[in-house]
């Protein structure tokens, strides 16, 4: 019995730790629970760029019913179905953010202001109202210049990391 689980464990599954970390990650208003825009936002800092039937799709993959938001439980079976523990690995993150914060960074000039934080954060799912993009961009702007650089943006989605 022992054998046939030890062999699935050396396809790298995504180890829990991992995960839940992720989950941090993706929960950023620390409710315990990840909502459909936290949910595309975290799949847009992993490199995605996901459409509304996508998004459904995958809601319904994991069992979530409109209006609910994501447990970890729902989370995990999704993120092992997906990913392997490489994909999860500090160092993909880091480069995960590094191209995710081109996506936000429209305009190219090596920061995110506030209008580009919002295209992104408005565009899909259960659109962010502007106070919510508002309240996120001033936790981010950790020096309060108006901008977040690369290091406030992956300081912003590492929070559960480090
Ligand atoms: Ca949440
Ligand atoms: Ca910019
Ligand atoms: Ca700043």
């Amino acid at each position: 019995m022992a054998s046939n689980t030890d062999r699935k464990q050396q396809k790298k599954k995504a180890n829990e730790n991992d995960i839940r970390k992720l989950f941090q990650n993706f929960d950023k208003n620390n409710d315990g629970e990840v909502s459909i825009s936290e949910l595309v936002m975290g799949l847009q800092v992993l490199g995605n760029n996901p459409t509304k039937p996508e998004i459904d799709a995958l809601l319904k993959d994991m069992g979530v019913k409109a209006g609910q938001k994501i447990k970890f439980d729902q989370f995990k079976k999704c993120v092992e179905k997906y990913y392997d523990s490489e994909d999860l690995g500090p160092e993909a993150e880091s480069d995960r953010l590094d191209r995710a914060f081109k996506v936000f960074d429209k305009n190219g000039d090596g920061s995110i202001d506030r209008e580009e934080l919002k295209v992104v954060l408005t565009s899909i799912g259960d659109k962010m109202t502007n106070d919510e993009v508002e309240s996120m961009f001033r936790e981010a702007d950790k020096n309060n210049n108006g901008k977040i650089d690369l290091k406030e943006f992956k300081r912003m989605f590492l929070k559960g990391v480090r």
